[in-house]
């Protein structure tokens, strides 16, 4: 029998210690979409869910060095981008990435951890939109992340399909503004592309830690495209392995009280 051949995601994110977000919720959504994963690390994160204790960023060589070493090594599909952690690996990256120019690119924009920690340097910022945005076929933001970028507060689904065409409009890409803050029933999401929206929506899960949700996002977006979806079949197909990832959740009683994470295990 002659060895299988699945496609190739490359994620180039942060390492999260409690492994609910960051490189190991893509390497984990990857695996389960069935999708092989390989890895560019930017950053160690020492943190559990809800507490970020310390950020060391890698020597920014070193991210260039193991990107092109993967991208001639392997037949990448797709890329993510996660956590970039510091001015210097976002232009690192960039770079590489105008390297690549065929292969799709799905950035998420990781600046605060649900948490709210800082996760990324805002310096930073300023080079995802020169460099980066401009190369991605689509940015995940949030809407914390959303109204950093534009300036101005996203509260609410008008705030989010404002901020969505601008940035849309602006970068001249698509934007995914992810609703999950929303107050209300649903968690919906908008895909923008600077004319028209498209909603995404799953019922609400409540109670339920959502470290690592956007991570698992996006990859799981990146991991369906590689496997030959649409855009947009590729976002609902994701979207609904999210909300099965949160609804399936685990939970762990210990000494220090309860931890919970989700489940990539679909
Ligand atoms: O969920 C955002 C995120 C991304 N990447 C890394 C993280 C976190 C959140 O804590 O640690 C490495």
């Amino acid at each position: 029998m002659s060895p299988r051949q699945p496609p190739v995601a490359l994620t180039i994110a942060g390492s999260d210690s409690s492994a609910g977000a960051g490189l190991q919720a893509d390497l984990k959504t990857f695996s389960a979409l069935g999708v092989f994963g390989v890895t560019a690390v930017t950053c160690v994160v020492a943190e559990v869910p809800g507490k970020v204790w310390r950020i060391d960023a890698v020597d920014a060589h070193n991210v260039r060095e193991q990107i092109e070493l993967l991208l001639v090594s392997f037949p990448v599909a797709v890329i993510k981008t996660g956590l970039l952690c510091s001015p210097e690996i976002v232009e690192t990256v960039a770079a590489a990435l105008e390297q690549a120019e065929r292969i799709p690119v799905i950035v998420d924009p990781v600046m605060i951890a649900t948490s709210g920690d800082a996760l990324l340097q805002p310096a930073a910022v300023e080079i995802y939109c020169s460099r980066l945005f401009p190369r991605a076929t689509l940015i995940t933001p949030n809407m914390a992340e959303a109204a950093a970028l534009t300036g101005r507060p996203v509260r609410n689904l008008e705030e989010m399909r404002v901020a969505g065409a601008q940035l849309a409009r602006k970068f001249g890409t698509r934007f995914l503004v992810k609703g999950g803050h929303l107050g209300g029933g649903a968690a919906t999401d908008l895909l923008c592309d600077g004319t028209a929206d498209a909603e995404f929506s799953t019922p609400r899960i409540e109670g339920v830690s959502t470290h690592g949700t956007g991570c698992t996002y996006s990859a799981a977006i990146a991991a369906r495209l590689a496997l030959g979806d649409e855009l947009e079949v590729a976002i609902a197909r994701a979207k609904d392995f999210v909300s099965r990832a949160i609804g399936g959740h685990f939970a762990w009683t210990t000494s220090s009280g309860e931890v919970q994470a989700l489940n990539h295990l679909l």
